[in-house]
């Protein structure tokens, strides 16, 4: 079934999303092992707390910081923390593996509210096309992950087109048609730009058209060619319509107000949609997600997140942070690059593969 796997990775990200996931690992496994540093962040000295024989105010301290040092965040491990400490009281808890226990249920408590997929065959997701805008800073995982979920769509039995909205480097078109090419997908971007000498000449070449048949513009307007993918999709009667745009930062006022302004053509274009605002956050950027959180949300109002690199220097108590200061849903996690790698996010599991 996936015998696209085997192909070469270039070294354009969407390439890359196709590398060869570890054979035999389930997605378990393999989410054990994405998240091994942040296992190690929390187990090892957790491992060593646990251990001991009584439950004091030292461990409970050696707690608090062991939390903070996985990004959990001040909000959320105090939270855990006086929610731990009413248990332990309630429960009469007196052995540390049995606080563990009650770390456990607690983290699992605080995440499960962001469990909520994406399901394209949910009554109230059922809007053709669906249109899905992402957004994040540079490198965040955008284009790779929407290779990913391309897939993800075919194999549930969708259609799906893509929109090469990144405009602002002709790589990033290059690689999102590439790989549109190689995996039967269709991609709408915008006409190459003119060659160098004409566009001195501060206009397009006459007669050049864009894809909306009128005058070329060259102006790598990421809404137009979001706009035209929408048309496009409906006129192909297309299930799912997916719009990458390019990473910009939070600080880049006119760069928030394009993607604003994406959004708003969207609308448009879609009085309903877009049906899916994903935020992509790398997850190594620690306390930082929540500043992008909340910033992309006043901006396009993000409907949810995709939590990539979990498998890197990621300390994955991001999560919780997450979860107690700027809730929103987490449709998926990346643990890898490979293409299996990014899956729907499921609290308990992820829980389990900390701790495990
Ligand atoms: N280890 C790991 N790498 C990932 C994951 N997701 C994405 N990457 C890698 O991160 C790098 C950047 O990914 P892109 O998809 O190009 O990121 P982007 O957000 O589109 O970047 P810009 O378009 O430059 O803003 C690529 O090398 C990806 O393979 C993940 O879950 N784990
Ligand atoms: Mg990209």
């Amino acid at each position: 079934m996936f015998g696209f796997l085997k192909k070469t990775a270039a070294d354009a990200p969407p390439a890359a999303a196709e590398k060869v996931a570890p054979a035999k690992l389930t997605w378990a496994e393999r989410l054990k092992a994405g998240l091994a540093r942040t296992r190690a962040a929390l187990n090892t000295p957790l491992g060593e707390l646990f251990a001991r024989g009584k439950i004091d105010a030292e461990l409970l301290e050696e707690l608090e910081s062991t939390l903070l040092m996985a990004d959990c965040g001040i909000d959320a491990t105090e939270w855990l923390l006086t929610e731990l400490r009413a248990k332990v009281k309630k429960e009469s808890i007196e052995s540390p593996a049995a606080l563990r226990a009650a770390l456990i249920e607690l983290l699992t408590r605080l995440l499960t509210p962001l469990e909520q997929p994406l399901d394209l065959n949910h009554p109230s997701q059922n809007q053709r096309p669906y249109i899905i805008m992402l957004a994040g800073v540079n490198g965040a995982g955008k284009t790779t992950s929407i290779g990913k979920l391309a897939k993800r769509f075919q194999q549930e039995g969708h259609g799906v087109l893509l929109a090469a909205g990144d405009t602002f480097r002709a790589a990033a078109r290059e690689q999102l048609t590439e790989w549109g090419r190689r995996n039967d997908v269709t991609v709408i971007a915008q006409p190459s730009p003119p060659p160098d000498n004409l566009a001195s000449l501060g206009s397009p070449p006459k007669g050049a058209k864009n894809s909306r048949g009128g005058p070329s513009s060259f102006s790598g307007d990421p809404a137009a060619v979001i706009f035209d993918a929408i048309s496009a999709a409906r006129a192909r009667g297309i299930d799912v319509m997916i719009a990458d745009t390019a990473g910009r930062l939070p600080t880049q006022l006119n760069l928030m107000e394009e993607i604003a302004k994406v959004r708003r053509v969207i609308q448009k274009a879609e009085p309903t949609g877009p049906h899916e605002v994903l935020l992509v956050l790398d997850a190594n950027i620690g306390q930082n997600a929540i500043a992008q959180v909340k910033a992309f949300d006043k901006a396009i109002k993000v409907t949810g997140l995709i939590v990539t690199k979990l498998d890197g220097t990621a300390k994955g108590g991001v999560l919780a942070a997450i979860a107690r200061q700027c809730p929103k849903p987490v449709r998926f996690i990346g643990v890898g690059e490979g293409i299996d790698d990014l899956q729907p996010f499921r609290a308990r599991e992820f829980v389990e593969a900390l701790f495990g």
